[in-house]
């Protein structure tokens, strides 16, 4: 490129300089997946948290107090924050603006600035030059030093210098993407998705306002833009609170617990109550480790430790006629253990494991330190856990003796299947479905509906156990329950009794769930959900279980009909049949309410058909988020339950 070329047109000047960056950046857009995870709906997403996150950051550093997130109407997003601003002055080694050096040189983001806790080697912590790689469009605005500047960027190649655009007498940074479409199969932002984690992150950082606008959608009754906001003063306290929100509480408040050793920050809350579910949500760097990892396990280290001493050292064991074991100290426990790591490593398949082995006896000596203070000034509450500890003691061991009996069962009798299932003639799991129907009618309708070849169905009679209520030993000595795990094949203990569960002779693939479309049917599907995610976690985790969705109503015309699974299905069909004249007259509108309004032949074209049916498969997209509704819809409290059904009742037949 000539001298003269670059004067005329001071853009092209502007791609000559980053031929080094771009290198950085093209590697991003040719991989995208190995910077964001994927570029689907998630990856999408990511685009935000990454952002996001690099507003923590100088929340976490003491410098932002709020973050305003923009859904615009064509699902571009603005992120605003009030922290130092991205630094505009000139970067020497490079010779260009710092600013123009965080958006396009590939980690550059913390290179100023060691003392926070950055997420890199996480999921997160890319940098925000990725998200402007991967978009169509990305300004950036910053507020610094009395001035405005302002860069804006295609697809990360600078389309204008840093402009100083301005006075100002903020601090702070803005920046709108665009997601390039040429990159991402999914455009459109999801309200909940951004909502449900900015509230997480205001619980794990507390102080910090978070608000959410969807430009996209009015709220009801009101000109206002649809918007959702978040502070927390509490920070965790109020996190297992909120979580804990449907369940009768065993303390008076949660324990709160803060420390920090070896620039490792702890914190820590949890709470007891009357259930017998343990729930321990952990977090490093804001970023939830669904495996938990080396933090988790200095937690429960602790716990065991501190408890196991005070009752020893107050006699207070001497009731249990069984031993006492780890696990029985965290039953009907809610816990949330989150730590700040300066170069956190994350292992395991999916990254959601916390490696550092310091973190381990850091997070055990706080929590021990804290705990013991605890039990000692509150004698009264103490006592409280450890005689529910010394109840899940003697529950424990009859759920072993439980256990063993349905285990007999599946293993003794070789396949001694139940009487009630039909089962399918293939004998190749990978190929079977089994279909647990709502009803014994609708498990006949659905026996003759079937492709028997590969699909086998369990009726299950009305209302299943409600397992989030009821002791472990009681859950095996349901007879609906000890169908399911005798039909699926799964052994559910290790040789020394302890609960496992293996799930390598499942004997089906697709485990079905089939309820009727109405709120009954939600609340029993949800009850086996529950139960799955309970005792079953590995067939979610895994991608075994699915929710059967038939048809809503059936719109016909003569002999012609067509199934629709929504109010926008029924009306463009009846539009079909209308064919652009006003009257819709011949046009009828069933309304199915349940299974059992379909004969066999419907059931199978419109739900059991593999190349014409709609399955939603139930995954742990969020296990806080199906806790909470698991717990809402199954605690024990009702006017949380009500409300969230009430305000959930569009959703009821979607569900989890
Ligand atoms: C580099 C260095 C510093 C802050 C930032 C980047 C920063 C990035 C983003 C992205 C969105 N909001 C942001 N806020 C800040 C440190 C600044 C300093 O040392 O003054």
């Amino acid at each position: 490129m000539s001298e003269e070329i670059n004067k005329e047109n001071p853009k092209g000047n502007y791609d000559a300089d980053n031929i080094q960056a771009l290198e950085g950046l093209e590697a991003v857009r040719k991989r995208p997946g190995m910077y964001i995870g994927s570029t689907d709906t998630k990856g999408l997403h990511h685009l935000v948290w990454e952002v996001v996150d690099n507003s923590i950051d100088e929340h976490l550093a003491g410098y932002c107090t709020h973050i305003d997130v923009i859904i615009h109407t064509n699902n571009s997003i603005t992120v605003t924050d009030n922290g130092r601003g991205i630094p505009t002055g000139m970067h020497q080694k490079l010779q260009k603006s710092a600013l123009e050096v965080v958006m396009t040189v590939l980690h550059a983001g913390g290179k100023f600035d060691k003392d926070t806790y950055k997420v890199s080697g996480g999921l997160h912590g890319v940098g925000v030059s990725c998200v402007n790689a991967l978009s169509n469009y990305l300004r950036v605005e910053v507020h610094r030093e009395g001035k405005k500047f302002e860069q804006i960027y295609a697809k990360g190649i600078p389309q204008t210098p840093v402009n100083e655009i301005g006075t100002s007498d903020k601090r702070g940074t803005i920046v709108t993407f665009l997601p390039d479409d040429t990159i991402f199969e999914e455009l459109v932002y999801d309200f909940d998705t951004l909502s449900k984690r900015f509230r997480e992150l205001s619980y794990l950082n507390k102080g910090l306002y978070l608000t959410l606008i969807d430009e996209r959608e009015k709220q009801e009754d009101s000109d206002e833009f649809k918007k959702t906001s978040y502070h927390s003063e509490g920070g965790l306290k109020e996190f297992v609170q909120y979580l804990d929100g449907a369940r009768t509480p065993l303390l008076e408040n949660p324990i709160h617990i803060e420390g920090k050793e070896d620039n490792v920050e702890v914190e820590v809350a949890l709470t007891y109550n009357t259930g017998y579910q343990e729930n321990i949500f952990s977090f490093v760097n804001n970023i939830n480790t669904r495996e938990g990892g080396t933090h988790v396990a200095g937690f429960r280290r602790a716990l065991t430790r501190i408890f196991k001493q005070y009752g020893d050292d107050n006699n207070l064991f001497a009731k249990a006629k069984v031993t006492i074991s780890s696990d029985d100290f965290r039953e009907g426990m809610t816990a949330i253990v989150s730590v700040k790591v300066p170069e956190p490593q994350f292992k395991g398949q999916t990254k959601g494991e916390l490696g550092n082995s310091e973190v381990t006896g850091i997070v055990s000596r706080a929590v021990g330190d804290a705990l013991k203070y605890f039990l000692e000034e509150n004698p009264n509450q103490a006592k409280r856990i450890i005689e529910k500890v010394v109840l899940a003691a003697t529950a424990r061991h009859a759920a072993e003796k439980a256990r063993e009996m349905v285990q007999r069962k599946t293993v003794l009798t070789g396949g001694g299947l139940p009487g009630k299932l039909s089962d399918c003639s293939s004998r190749n799991p990978a190929e079977c479905e089994v279909y647990l129907v709502e009803g014994d009618s609708a498990g006949g309708t659905a026996k003759q509906g079937r492709d028997r070849n590969f699909q086998a169905i369990l009726p299950l009679r009305g209302k299943i156990l409600n397992v989030e209520k009821a002791m472990e030993h009681k859950i095996y000595e349901n007879e609906e329950i000890k169908n399911i795990f005798t039909a699926l094949g799964v052994s559910i203990q290790d040789k020394d009794g302890e609960r496992v569960l293996n799930i390598d002779k499942l004997r089906y693939h697709k485990v079905v769930i089939m309820c009727d479309a109405d709120v009954d049917g939600s609340h029993i599907s949800t009850l086996i959900m529950t139960f799955f995610f309970r005792y079953m976690k590995p067939l979610i985790e895994n991608g075994h279980i699915f929710i059967a969705a038939p048809p809503l109503y059936r719109v016909a015309k003569g002999k012609e009909f067509i199934y629709c699974w929504n109010e926008t299905e029924r009306q463009s069909a009846i539009e079909v049949y209308s064919k652009g004249k006003e009257d819709a007259t011949g046009i009828k509108t069933q309304r199915y309410k349940g299974l059992g309004e379909m004969n066999a032949e419907q059931l199978w074209e419109t739900t059991m058909d593999p190349t014409t049916r709609l399955m939603r498969k139930v995954t742990i997209e969020d296990a806080i988020g199906a806790d909470l509704v698991f717990s809402m819809l199954m605690g024990d409290e009702v006017p949380p339950r009500r409300q969230f059904i009430e305000e959930n009742a569009k959703y009821a037949k979607i569900d989890v």
